[in-house]
């Protein structure tokens, strides 16, 4: 009787220490709507893995973030520029990339592209690319101020006193887009540049009811918003959805960003942030990511796969002529100072 009381103590301390063994878990810090959400379920049954995801709408926010020491992530998706900001900061992991067995899937000439914010592709793998532009909504916003196809539709004035205009809370965008205006690169933060750029942002800013860079995706469906500063993706996941919504490239160029996928170095857990950064370079995988993000995608075997009417998209994949008169949004050390000073002089206005 007794070895029978010990043989079931047993088996009760063995089942309670196998339920209370939790599986284990990944972080990942991504921007809002930039994946498709199936593919995380089915990473966590393949991998018997829990996900903990939670999203950004700004770099700026994303470096908070990960410099305070109360969160921790495993994997994160930032931009060039921002590639470049937290290698210098030393908290990147350099990638091995025996680990990463769908590295090839990737465009070589984009990788070489990468290699302007990261040195040899060493901290960084591409994950989307993309544009940004003019979210408008037909039903409010007349055909003759859409076919100026300029940024000065920010300034025009049949916007005035309507409250309808949102830009993206995001400094190097909206200083970045007025330098492009005024026919200066985007990184050009020279006195003559940023004064231009000044004059123009205080001719827009009378139109311009808010910065944000999240809740265009509804307000200009709903009409709260007619125009909006916007990334291409978010615009077409919505006009997929809307035929009221349109998209402008603006003819003087815009600016072009690559978003890459990053294993910080505190990761906890490396070897299940390695599997996931493979996962989603499998070209099955990265496929279905560019048609639910409608972003430009990196990985070349994906694209091949992809339907001509994605690929042939304009809004996607623009052509080479324009691509020429766009800007990559490079790290700019101390400089960063003056946009900021500009950005927040805006804001404040
Ligand atoms: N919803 C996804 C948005 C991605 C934007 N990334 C890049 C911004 C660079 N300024």
């Amino acid at each position: 009787m007794k070895i029978i009381k010990l043989i079931l103590l047993a088996l009760l301390v063995l089942t309670l220490s196998s339920c209370g063994k939790s599986k284990p878990v990944l972080y990942i810090f991504n921007w809002s709507d930039y994946i498709e959400p199936e593919l995380l379920k089915e990473f966590e049954i393949a991998n018997n893995c829990q996900i903990k995801y939670s999203t950004y709408d700004s770099n700026e926010n994303m470096l908070t973030k990960i410099k305070s020491a109360r969160e921790s992530f495993d994997v994160v998706f930032p931009s060039g520029d921002h590639v470049s900001i937290l290698s210098e900061a030393g908290l990147l992991e350099p990638l091995d990339r025996m680990k990463l067995s769908n590295f090839h899937n990737l465009n070589s000439g984009l990788l070489s592209k990468a290699q302007a914010f990261d040195n040899a592709n060493q901290n960084s793998v591409p994950y989307f690319w993309g544009l940004t532009g003019l979210m408008y909504n037909k039903k409010y916003v007349p055909a003759e101020v859409v076919a100026k196809q300029s940024w000065s539709i920010v300034g025009d004035s049949f916007f005035k006193g309507k409250n309808k205009i949102t830009m993206l809370d995001d400094a190097r965008e909206v200083v970045g887009v007025a330098l492009i205006h005024n026919g200066f690169d985007l990184n050009d933060t020279s006195e003559a540049a940023l004064d231009a750029a000044k004059k123009t942002l205080a001719e827009w800013d009378i139109n311009i009811t808010q910065f944000d860079s999240d809740s265009y995706k509804n307000e200009v469906p709903d009409g709260t918003t007619w125009l909006a500063q916007s990334y291409n993706g978010d615009v077409l996941q919505q006009m997929a959805e809307n035929s009221d919504l349109g998209f402008i490239l603006p003819s003087e160029g815009s600016s072009l960003w690559m978003d890459n996928m990053v294993i910080l170095k505190s990761s906890q857990n490396k070897e299940l942030a390695y599997k996931f950064l493979d996962f989603l370079l499998e070209v099955n995988n990265a496929k279905r990511n560019a048609e639910y993000t409608q972003y430009a995608t990196p990985n070349k075997a994906a694209h091949e796969l992809l339907s001509d009417d994605m690929k042939n998209n304009a809004l996607i994949y623009p052509s080479q002529e324009y691509l020429a008169k766009c800007y990559m949004i490079k790290a700019l050390g101390d400089d960063i100072k003056k946009i900021d000073a500009l950005y927040e002089a805006i804001k404040m206005n």
